[in-house]
């Protein structure tokens, strides 16, 4: 499945994702595996293999104009596309989550969630995505922004960590799209180059989400990711050369903190 090619749309009716397995895509991925187990609500969706730049193609740009995967089409809503994690929570609970399982009604709960979900639009996200660039993809090795992102992201998880001191979830002590925005970010923490088991409140977050079915369904969306922080603890006990490498990075992630000065703190 997650090898051909898509061209186009293939349903005519309901909700369709164009996603790939990333933290991104994972919170709409999960978002429809909880609505699927709350209300019966079906959902259909085509592996786009970000890798082959399909999302940069004319028909996924005409839905999706970032070119970036996840985006939704609602067919029983004209066709109606929408792009951005945030956006894409918001529609799909405003739309079908009429007992308000995953969303708010309180007001002020909804702001709650509003502000955590553009926290992880705004910080986590971005900041995690470029340690990750900036410590396995850049074309050089530039020690400063690798110690740059990879202590922000240090800083943000440590906000998380905060948050879900005295909490089971971020808003309302309800799970809700608040904690899907970011739970996919935190699902690959280790391969960030940030040690989770430093995190203890937000390692027990990750793990009472990941207990969900749902989110177990919706992380296989369109196929499991290798570095997951399961996927990448298991690698790093059975490939001797994989956990070589990782042990290098790791290294050179600490030596560019201690040549910038970089002392974790947070917030
Ligand atoms: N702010 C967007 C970010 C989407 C995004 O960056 N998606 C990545 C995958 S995690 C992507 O499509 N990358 C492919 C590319 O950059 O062309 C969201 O939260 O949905």
């Amino acid at each position: 499945m997650a090898n051909e090619r898509p061209t186009g749309l293939k349903a005519n009716k309901g909700i369709e994702l164009l996603t790939w397995a990333t933290p991104n895509g994972w919170k709409a991925s999960i978002m429809l595996e909880e609505l699927k187990e709350a209300y019966g609500k079906e959902y259909t969706w085509q592996p786009i293999n970000i890798g082959q730049n399909i999302q940069k193609e004319p028909w996924f740009t005409k839905l999706g104009p970032n070119g970036r995967i996840p985006v939704i089409v609602d067919h029983d809503q004209g066709g109606f596309a929408v792009q951005e994690g945030l956006a894409i929570l918001a529609y799909l609970t405003r739309h079908y989550d009429p007992d308000h399982k995953f969303s708010f009604i309180d007001p002020f709960d909804v702001s709650r969630a509003e502000q955590w979900m553009a926290w992880q639009h705004g910080g986590l996200g971005p900041m995690q995505g470029q340690a990750n660039h900036f410590n396995r993809y850049a074309k050089e090795i530039i020690p400063y922004a690798m110690q740059r992102y990879t202590g922000e992201t240090e800083r943000l998880v440590g906000i998380l960590d905060n948050q879900l001191k005295d909490k089971d979830y971020l808003v309302g002590n309800k799970y809700s799209i608040a904690d899907i925005a970011s739970f996919g970010w935190v699902n690959v923490l280790r391969a960030s180059g940030v040690d989770l088991d430093a995190f203890p409140n937000l390692k027990s977050w990750w793990e009472r989400i990941l207990a969900r079915p749902a989110v177990q369904k919706g992380l296989a969306v369109p196929s499991p990711s290798s570095i997951s922080n399961e996927a990448y603890l298991q690698r790093m006990a059975e490939d001797q050369e994989y956990a070589q490498k990782e042990r290098e990075l790791k290294q050179k992630i600490e030596e560019a903190k201690e040549q910038y000065g970089y002392k974790y703190s947070s917030p």
